[in-house]
């Protein structure tokens, strides 16, 4: 049984945007795990993987943490089990669309659901996260949520590839989601878990594909409840 360590919020919320990638990684594979969360602020829970940060998975022998290590783990140890790259050459396009999600979607995103996220969690955890946000935009987290609809905009922006793409098929996979989708669905999935406000307008291409996504092995990323009317 694969054991997932991913954050969990004091009130049970599983509100890491990097492990919602690792559960649907898990769950396309149709492999048997376990989730553990853990707290943000509690590094001596995860010291047993020798860095500081979630998702870690723990399959037999093996400790993997980086949830794009991971999601090659899984390829690897797993080949008969539903493909998540469908071969090399998907396996490298992936890690420009995971690139493309952490360095231009996830910026754009987190300063929008900071303060969202801090009011979730126990005041241990809250200002250990405040202190790694506020170093990371240097702002504090109020200005962050001041200025939320600004960054709104521009991680609505900066979806406009996928959008365009979306407009052409169903998945990033083609005709089935393959592992970008679960990349590219991480940063929305985050925003509907831990903030009020939706971040995609109504009428928007990627609304639709992201209620695919949250259709998916029946419903599992549906289950996690949305903070907010929206999702
Ligand atoms: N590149 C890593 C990023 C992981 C990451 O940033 N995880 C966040 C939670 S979503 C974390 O553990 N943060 C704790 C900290 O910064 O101390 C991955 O893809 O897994």
């Amino acid at each position: 049984m694969i054991i997932l360590y991913e954050l969990g919020a004091a009130g049970g919320a599983r509100y890491s945007a990097f492990s919602w990638r690792t559960r649907m990684a898990l769950m396309h594979k149709g492999l048997a795990f376990e989730t553990h969360p853990v707290r943000v602020a509690d590094k001596a829970a995860i010291a047993f993987s020798g860095q500081g940060k979630v998702p870690i998975i723990r399959d037999g022998a093996h400790v993997i943490s980086d949830s794009w290590n991971i999601a090659e783990h899984l390829e690897t140890a797993y080949p008969d089990a539903p493909s998540l790259f469908g071969g090399p050459s998907g396996l490298a396009l992936s890690r420009f669309v995971n690139a493309v999600a952490d360095r231009q979607l996830m910026p754009a995103l987190a300063p929008a659901c900071a303060l969202s996220v801090a009011r979730m969690l126990d005041a241990g955890d809250a200002a250990y996260l405040r202190a790694v946000f506020e170093k990371a935009f240097g702002r504090t987290l109020e200005e962050m949520h001041a200025g939320r609809e600004a960054s709104v905009k521009a991680f609505r922006r900066a979806l406009d590839p996928l959008r365009a793409t979306l407009r052409r098929q169903a998945f990033l996979g083609g005709a089935a989601p393959a592992y970008a989708d679960y990349v590219m669905m991480s940063p929305l999935q985050w925003a509907r878990i831990v903030h009020a406000e939706p971040v995609l307008e109504a009428d928007d291409t990627i609304g639709a594909w992201f209620e695919r996504m949250l259709d998916l092995f029946q419903g599992y990323a549906r289950a996690e409840p949305a903070r907010a009317v929206h999702g």
